[in-house]
């Protein structure tokens, strides 16, 4: 909540109400060789500052600041740049925004009549139904597009290769896209996924790995060793498959109480989900497991990381 209102300046900033972008974020400024159609930026808009949780903007931002405040006792090169501390910080927020736009695309292509079809999403019409097919797919591209070309404006105190290749190795064929093409094989014969194994490999790539590079990014920027990026990313991944547990269950509460059922949205679709393979109390057990892999990956970042531990609590005990 203490980050949200960050957050969501920064998100209406990346693509203002009109030319030029605002003047506070001069890494926004010569952003575009020709203005953006305004159905476009309409679209755009309408997905982006639709008041999401934020919570994959929050984990970039969390890690970052954990990282930070161990910092002195991270092994740093004594000959590396002179660091000027706001410029560290708005890094942190641009890495923030390009893994929250990523993850809009992500939602507005996942509504499209071609894969969910839904017609709602945080609360408002999904885009393709406020705008249309054509134009949601594009919004969705220049979200995609946007995020690398705010990563690749990053401040080169660190390695800006090792932030986009995080970003884009989640996002692509082998993580997040590759995942839901593996879940939408599955529909419709939720048999054929086989195995909770198999669910769990799903998951990890469709939403845990997004997740794991926003937490791998805060490391990423805060110029954190190696293995303080490693052992976030997998925090990440942890956390990421538990808040997919707790989306499942959600789910089928959401569900069970709109329609007196017992099967969820996703189990009605024909998916296989959490709840359906390893019944509710399993499901709950499985995500309390790997909340507490997450919190115990934390250990070298100390009482700095409690922000991070807090986050892991709340993707499991969230009610939305
Ligand atoms: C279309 C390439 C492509 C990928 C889509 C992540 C995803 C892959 C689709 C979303 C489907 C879905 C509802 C998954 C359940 C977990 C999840 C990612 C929920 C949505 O994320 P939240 O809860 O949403 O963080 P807000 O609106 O709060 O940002």
């Amino acid at each position: 909540a203490a980050m949200r209102d960050e957050v969501e300046a920064a998100l209406a900033a990346a693509v203002p109400e009109t030319d030029p972008p605002h003047a506070d974020l001069p890494w926004l400024r010569d952003f575009a060789p020709f203005p953006i159609p305004g159905r476009l930026r309409a679209a755009m808009r309408h997905s982006l500052l639709a008041g999401g949780k934020r919570l994959r903007p929050a984990l970039t931002l969390a890690a970052f600041d954990a990282c930070r405040a161990a910092g002195d006792s991270f092994d740093r090169d004594p000959n590396g740049p002179f660091v000027v501390e706001p410029v560290w910080r708005e890094n942190a927020m641009r890495a923030a925004v390009a893994v929250e736009l990523v993850h809009t695309y992500s939602l507005i292509h996942d509504d499209l009549p071609c894969m969910d079809d839904d017609s709602l999403r945080r609360g408002r019409p999904t885009c393709h139904v406020a705008f249309d097919e054509a134009t949601a797919l594009l919004a969705g591209d220049a979200l995609l597009t946007l995020a690398f070309q705010i990563l690749s404006r990053l401040h080169p105190h660190i390695s800006v290769g090792a932030c986009i290749d995080e970003l884009a190795s989640a996002a692509g064929a082998a993580g997040m896209v590759g995942g839901q093409v593996e879940d939408l094989a599955a529909e419709g014969d939720p048999h054929s996924v086989g195995s909770g194994k198999q669910l769990e490999v799903i998951h990890r790539a469709k939403t845990g790995a997004l997740i794991a590079a926003a937490s791998a990014l805060g490391g990423h920027v805060a110029g954190a060793p190696t293995a303080v990026v490693n052992a976030l990313r997998s925090y990440g991944a942890n956390l990421g498959l538990a808040f997919q547990i707790a989306d499942d269950l959600l789910d089928l509460s959401a569900s069970s109480a709109a329609l007196g059922k017992t099967a969820g949205k996703d189990v009605a679709a024909g998916k296989l989900t959490y709840p359906a393979l390893y019944g509710e109390k399993g499901s709950r057990r499985r995500a309390e497991d790997l909340i507490a892999q997450a919190i115990d990956g934390l250990e070298p970042l100390g009482a700095a990381a409690d922000p991070l531990r807090a986050l892991a609590r709340y993707a499991v005990d969230r009610d939305r």
